[in-house]
């Protein structure tokens, strides 16, 4: 594995509206990017703190991931996001591990990263993602 830094850390929030103020207000972060991610029936605001950004995540479809995790679990922490080099290399490596994968090929996440999701099943109960900036 090479892993050089935690990307992000997701948190599912039923409302962006009602969750940014606590962020930039309360918590003094500014919201530097709000966007869609459609294959991921998510609506997301990104804040940076250090090298790593906080992801919320409004569920824009109750069947979507994040929809049926607020749905059982409510509000909180959804997943954690590392950042690789060679992401494709390191699902190989995974698998080969053992480790149950639900992306075997890299999709495409919120800004412009590849990215691939581990089950939590397989990864002591944290739904872990995977990052990489795609090559230029
Ligand atoms: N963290 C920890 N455990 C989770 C979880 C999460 N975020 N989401 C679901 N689970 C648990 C459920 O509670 C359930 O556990 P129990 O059986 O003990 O009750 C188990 O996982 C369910 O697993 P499942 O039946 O295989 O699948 P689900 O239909 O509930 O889907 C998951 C779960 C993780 C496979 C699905 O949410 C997924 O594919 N996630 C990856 C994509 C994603 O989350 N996208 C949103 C973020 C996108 C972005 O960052 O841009």
């Amino acid at each position: 594995m090479k892993i050089t830094h935690i990307e992000h850390l997701g948190i599912a929030v039923k409302s962006l509206e009602e969750a940014i103020p606590f962020y930039e207000e309360v918590l003094g972060l500014k919201c530097y990017a709000i966007e869609e991610v459609a294959e991921q029936k998510v609506k997301t605001a990104f804040f940076m703190v250090g090298q790593t950004k906080i992801e919320l995540l409004e569920s824009t479809d109750p069947e979507g991931p994040v929809g049926k995790f607020i749905e059982k679990r409510g509000e909180g922490v959804h997943h954690l996001a590392f950042a690789v080099e060679g992401l494709q290399e390191n699902l190989n490596y995974l698998e080969g591990k053992g480790v149950r994968l639900i992306n075997k090929t890299p999709r495409k996440g919120a800004e412009g990263l590849n990215i691939a999701f581990l089950h939590p099943k397989s990864t002591f109960g944290v739904l872990t993602e995977l990052c990489e900036k795609p090559k230029q």
